[in-house]
């Protein structure tokens, strides 16, 4: 569902904003439902750790696979047995061009994902669980991928008990609660709506250059996080007419994360009068998000770039 009630013209660029509500958790929490068969957190429920010991240690380390140039999570639970107050400072994962500690919480109802640069305490004679829909330690463009039985290097900064070298062995998590920290759900059968249900669509947009006018089209609405999905791009001239034959590169991420997409969404058919299919698009975060094309037709080249924020 995009709302129009924020637009912002400046340059020909439109920003829209994408209001994922109510409804749209509901959607994702439906597709939870149906695309993962164990109930959310069962398959990997971890028993309460003992507050023995005389130092902070971290147990049951684990990580999702991810994509090549894709993002990843990892999860561990850190038990302080000791009686003086701790704090996660950072994370480092050699494997990850950027590693963030980050909390996945509901606001308004709705999913987001929390950065946390101030790190995370760890209170005395307590434990604190990092698990999928809660806090994480997130990896941002993971250029090789990570695959089950894979293992990682992490490494984590305390301001007391300074650094804890850990490896993570990587492994399907197939839990409901797993694909909230950006875990694709491409084993989920509700990726694409497809035909019939009308679908909003972001503002059209000139070219950079004046040449074509571009409409793109969701075909999930609403537009939620982790799902993959198709998009329609409809091309015109300038003075209307349906743009056949075009060839389009499809760009586009998050530039304030200076991260790209975690798929490689293509131009997989040209349905006719203008318009293209565009498969494998996948947001999984929410935030500000752009999609850049290059369009060429009949000899010429121009480019445009749509910007909106997912909420
Ligand atoms: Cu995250």
């Amino acid at each position: 569902m995009f709302s129009r009630d924020y637009d912002q013209h400046h340059e020909r660029k439109t920003m829209n904003i994408i209001k994922i509500t109510r409804l749209g958790m509901a959607m994702l929490f439906a597709v939870l439902m149906v695309g993962c068969s164990m109930p959310m957190g069962s398959d990997h429920a971890m028993p309460t750790p003992e507050l023995t010991g005389d130092a902070i240690r971290v147990e049951n380390p684990m990580a999702r696979p991810a994509p090549a140039d894709g993002n990843g999570a990892a999860y561990f639970t850190i038990v302080n047995p000791t009686d003086n107050d701790d704090r996660l400072l950072s994370a480092q994962a050699d494997v990850a061009n950027i590693t963030e500690l980050h909390e996945t919480i509901e606001q308004n109802g709705v999913m987001r994902m929390m950065p946390h640069p101030e790190g995370f305490e760890v209170p005395a004679n307590s434990f604190v669980e990092f698990k999928p829909g809660g806090k994480h330690v997130m990896l941002l463009e993971i250029p090789d991928g990570m695959t089950a039985g894979d293992e990682i290097a992490l490494t984590l900064t305390f301001e007391n008990a300074g650094i804890i070298e850990l490896t993570v062995p990587v492994m399907e998590m197939t839990g409901g609660a797993a694909a909230m920290d950006h875990s694709n759900m491409d084993h989920s059968s509700h990726g694409d709506i497809d035909g019939g249900m009308a679908a909003d669509a972001l503002a059209p947009q000139m070219t950079e250059n004046g040449i074509f006018q571009v409409t793109a089209t969701s075909r999930l609405d609403p537009v939620v996080i982790n799902e993959i999905h198709n998009w329609v791009l409809h091309i015109e001239t300038a003075d209307g007419t349906p743009v056949e034959g075009a060839e389009i590169a499809i760009d586009g991420g998050m530039p304030a994360h200076n991260h790209g997409f975690p798929t490689t969404p293509q131009v997989t058919d040209n349905l006719g009068n203008g318009d293209y299919l565009v498969e494998g698009v996948r947001f999984n975060m929410t935030g500000g998000w752009v999609i850049d094309l290059t369009i060429s037709a009949a000899g010429q080249t121009d480019s445009v770039r749509f910007e909106f924020e997912l909420e």
